[in-house]
């Protein structure tokens, strides 16, 4: 005990000398990585937010994030960057903000005011927003690798950014899918009220209506609920072709289940909060043959897709769903502190909105709003615990 009391003070005065030593502006916060202490002499560290949930439900996802963003952060420190001709060492700054809306401001703020260089994420569209506005107020730039609620970037920010797909885009994919693929024209949908699930499902309305098809049922439940047996059982009396979920997978999952348990023979789609392994892993059998779609295309089908992967599976295992996003939502951040040749947000901020980066994803650049340009969206069948491309750019 007392042994390690004595190798924890020692480094903190290592830390505390080196401070003393190189200080100055180029130490931006206090942090607990290790590495920072072998850093050499007029090091810049650079700190990276990455924001998610990590605790709840949706903490599968949260993680995926992370790593997604970690490993890009490892793979850049190998690099041996130098940033205004000085070394750059890049640090995760990982936060949970537990998908919600009112903790993710109060996580943006300390990030914030801790002078983080720039932030991945929020993954929740309900909780990326409102910390969007704080961002934007401090100046600092947001790349998120998930949200796909149009209004995130939609509301003037200049610091705001996706990179991949938003939900008009995904909506209007998912309705053609039902109309002119699937021939499904009387639609029932059920959202979570989040500003992810009911924009997602009322934008699949619109498409749906638009095209001659008949929304004949539209439930809403929370994010929170497990029991969907009265909503289902109302939605069995009219006897739609197709039931779509507007919500996360770790709903999506258990309300499949309930669904053919209750003898609907609706055909089942959702989108990409619903398209993730845990979702398979929830309904079970029963998500054999349902249908969902991600922004993007396949990542075996991206020109460093099969790469990535193997990195990612060696270091982390196995991909859960955006973690390719979020890797290279960090990778554009650095593209762009490079060219800028400066971390400052001030320095870096307008060299990023003009970015041309290829990324794993795609090639990013963003339009005027900081929506990603020339974004895709793939539709996919549950085929054997496989989740199968059946219609893709
Ligand atoms: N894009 C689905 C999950 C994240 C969100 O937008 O809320």
């Amino acid at each position: 005990m007392g042994g390690y009391r004595g190798v924890r003070m020692s480094r903190g005065w290592l830390v505390l000398l080196y401070w003393l030593m190189v200080g100055g502006p180029w130490w931006l916060g206090c942090s607990s990585d290790d590495n920072r202490v072998n850093l050499k002499p007029g090091t810049v560290v650079v700190r990276i937010g990455s924001v998610a949930p990590l605790t709840g439900p949706q903490s599968h996802l949260g993680k995926d994030n992370e790593n997604g963003a970690r490993l890009a952060i490892e793979e850049a420190n190998r690099q041996n960057l130098m940033l205004g001709g000085h070394p750059a060492y890049f640090e995760l700054e990982s936060e949970d903000d537990a998908a919600d809306p009112r903790t993710a401001t109060v996580v943006a703020q300390r990030l914030a005011d801790d002078g983080i260089n720039g932030v991945v994420g929020h993954l929740n569209s309900g909780t990326t927003i409102p910390a969007s506005r704080v961002y934007a107020d401090e100046g600092i730039p947001q790349v998120s690798p998930s949200a796909t609620n149009p209004k995130y970037t939609h509301q003037g920010f200049e610091t705001a950014f996706r990179v991949m797909a938003n939900d008009e885009q995904q909506g209007h994919a998912l309705g053609y899918f039902t109309e002119a693929t699937l021939r499904a024209h009387r639609v029932a949908i059920i959202d979570d009220a989040t500003a992810y699930g009911q924009g997602l499902a009322d934008e699949f309305a619109r498409v749906v209506r638009q095209l001659g098809g008949q929304v004949v049922s539209r439930e809403h439940t929370d994010d929170h609920s497990t029991d969907f047996l009265a909503i289902l059982t109302r939605i069995k009396a009219e006897s739609p072709d197709l039931l779509f979920f507007g919500g996360m997978d770790a709903q999506g999952g258990p309300l499949l289940k309930q669904m053919r348990g209750l003898r609907v023979p609706a055909l089942f789609l959702t989108g990409d909060g619903g398209c993730s392994r845990e979702f398979y892993r929830l309904a079970g059998i029963a998500a054999e043959d349902s249908y969902c779609s991600l922004p993007g295309v396949p990542l075996d089908r991206m020109s460093a897709g099969r790469e990535f992967r193997r990195r990612f599976n060696a270091r982390f295992g196995e991909i859960e769903d955006y973690a390719p996003y979020s890797y290279d939502a960090v990778n554009v951040m650095i593209a762009a502190m490079r060219q800028a040749d400066s971390p400052l947000p001030s320095r870096y901020l307008s060299v990023l909105k003009h970015i041309h980066y290829t990324g794993v994803t795609s090639v990013i650049s963003f339009d005027e709003r900081g929506d990603l340009a020339n974004a895709q969206v793939t539709l996919y069948r549950w085929h054997k615990g496989e989740r199968v491309p059946v219609e893709h750019p």
